[in-house]
């Protein structure tokens, strides 16, 4: 029998984002609420502003470039409160927002703008080389080359100029959608193997995570819009990436839904998170292993009030026991984890507030609505308390691959569950654990890295006649780190330079998150079976053993 959620079904609607974001009759709080503030320069958007702007992007975007329902722009982007305005824009029109992170290199941005078949570029203005290169690469004219933020540029118009145009276009015109079958979001994942793929997530698919969340998160972990500690309710801070699942829902749009705020940081800076976490009162946060092990650790913390802190998510990556008491003992701040995928929009299971000490090490309970299994390696079902990967199915769950139909047999199990890759078990009380992974990828600081886009850059080097990429640890940061294990041709010297020379060759072609961090080893074969395939598991067991895990 497959494990139920403990928590009671809640009742998905059946709307589009759009409808379910903007047009319910009734909303607990005040349309002038501030939602998303740049702590930077103090500028924000209301509920109402963001629902106005979006409406004029929206209609901007179609008069300008006759954008309608089907079409993609792609977002290349770090965090700016326009964000969510402009994908929003995007969802009026009934295009969808396919996002890149933009630490990419024009080629990998130039592959997936071209996978997604994206319209037109929204970035900001420090991206523009990259976002020029890269839509020649792709064939974007580059007057279909849009920017958002603070930055401005001669040659490009800003979303907010695009929005001119808008009175061409009534504002009544919204695309009709059909919630199950639409897209809203195109996210890339490499899934269990092989280079990103475009991850199809429907309206509906996102509506029900947000509901599902938010059912969690307001009668059990306490977020609302008044209240704590100021009164003036939930705030959090955005240090996850908006380009990202874990930002764009958990953040973006679950802020803008229950009416919390959302302080919007464009990128990571420990000193500046104390900064702003003090003076803007900050009361819950979701963040990757990495910023929990700087929060235990950093001598910087000290510094700062950080008590107005209610709790923290962390999730998107395996999170030692250790830290999180470290953590306690430091800041008395409970640390729970969440987690999920890409392809489930994304939660799946997230922790209760109360139960942090009791299940440290659990990444929580099952989201309502979602149906889970743990399997053998044949696909049997496995017990309470086994150890095997973790099947599921639910209304979050994406519909597949875009153009990628011949993977559905291994997304999908014959009776309809979604294969995580994960490896996990889960406990009496319904809290799950997840102990590894089953398929290829590697999390660095929760961004993915695909091995196969490695080792296939890897195999087009004249010395190198064979290559696996696995994760590494780097207990320093907590976080894993792509390692090479690599066969050099016959009679190509085996030495500390040639690994440095091999390592530098290779990062200076990736984006930063993709560096081979973890370093270069040199050995005689690469392990394979009878029929070939490569055994990643035997030569992560070298990495284990070499770093003691
Ligand atoms: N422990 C161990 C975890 C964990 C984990 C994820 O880049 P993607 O596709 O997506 C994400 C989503 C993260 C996330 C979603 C919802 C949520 O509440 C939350 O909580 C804090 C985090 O990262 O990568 C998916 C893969 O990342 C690994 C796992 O291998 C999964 O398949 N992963 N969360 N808590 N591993």
């Amino acid at each position: 029998m497959p494990v139920k959620a403990v928590y009671p079904d809640v009742v998905i609607p059946d709307e589009d984002l759009w409808t379910y974001q903007f047009e319910q009759k009734s909303k607990p709080f005040a349309e002038d609420r501030e939602i998303y503030i740049d702590p930077d320069t103090g500028r924000s958007y209301t509920w109402a502003q963001t629902k106005a702007t979006a409406l004029e992007f929206g209609r901007g975007l179609r008069a300008a470039w006759g954008f309608q329902k089907g079409d993609v722009l792609g977002f290349f982007s770090n965090n700016t409160i326009d964000f969510a305005p402009a994908f929003f824009g995007v969802l009026w029109c009934g295009g969808a927002a396919m996002t890149a992170n933009p630490a990419y290199t024009a080629t990998e941005l130039a592959f997936q703008l071209k996978d997604s078949g994206s319209r037109g570029i929204i970035t900001q203005a420090a991206f523009l080389p990259i976002a020029t290169a890269a839509a020649k690469e792709a064939g974007i004219p580059l007057d279909r080359i849009i920017l958002m933020g603070d930055g401005r540029d001669q040659q490009f118009k800003h979303f907010t100029s695009i929005r001119d145009t808008a009175n061409k276009i009534s504002p009544s015109s919204r695309a009709r959608l059909d919630p199950k079958k639409d897209l809203a979001f195109l996210v890339y994942s490499s899934g269990t193997t092989g280079l990103p793929k475009g991850v199809m997530l429907t309206h509906t698919n996102v509506v029900a995570n947000l509901v599902q969340l938010l059912d969690l998160d307001g009668k059990y972990n306490g977020l609302h819009h008044t209240g704590e500690p100021d009164g003036k309710g939930d705030k959090q801070l955005a240090i996850l990436p908006f380009f990202h699942i874990y930002g764009l829902t958990c953040i973006a749009l679950q802020g803008l839904k229950m009416g919390l705020q959302v302080v919007v940081m464009p990128k990571f800076d420990l000193e500046r998170t104390c900064q702003i976490i003090q003076k803007h009162q900050i009361t819950y946060m979701c963040i990757p292993p990495p910023i929990v092990l700087a929060l235990a650790k950093h001598p910087l913390v000290d510094k700062y009030d950080l008590s107005s802190v209610k709790w923290l998510n962390s999730g998107a990556a395996p999170l030692g026991k250790e830290l999180v008491e470290m953590v306690w003992q430091r800041l008395k701040i409970p640390v729970m984890q969440g987690y999920g995928l890409s392809e489930t929009s994304p939660t799946l299971t997230k922790g209760a507030v109360a139960d942090w000490a009791k299940y440290n090490g659990s990444c929580g309970k099952l989201l309502p609505n979602i149906l889970a299994k743990i399997v053998d390696m044949d696909g049997n079902e496995l017990a309470q308390g086994e150890e095997g990967e973790l099947w599921v199915k639910g209304p979050n769950v994406f519909p597949g691959y875009l153009n990628r139909p011949e993977l559905a047999a291994d997304t999908f199990s014959k009776d309809g569950y979604f294969r995580t890759g994960d490896i996990g078990y889960y406990d009496k009380k319904g809290n799950f654990y997840i102990t590894d992974r089953l398929k290829e990828l590697i999390k660095y600081k929760g961004f993915q890295v695909p091995p196969a886009e490695l080792e296939a850059k890897l195999l087009g080097n004249p010395q190198i006649d064979d290559a696996c990429v696995i994760p590494a640890h780097d207990r320093e940061r907590e976080t894993e780190v792509p390692r090479a294990y690599v066969v050099l041709k016959p009679g190509t010297e085996k030495s500390d330079a040639k690994a440095r020379e091999i390592q530098e060759w290779l990062d200076a072609q990736v984006a930063e998150h993709k560096k081979l961090r973890g370093g270069v080893r040199f050995v005689d074969e690469i392990p394979k079976n009878a029929s070939g395939k490569l055994l990643r598991r035997v030569v992560r067991e070298m990495a284990r053993k070499e770093d003691r895990v």
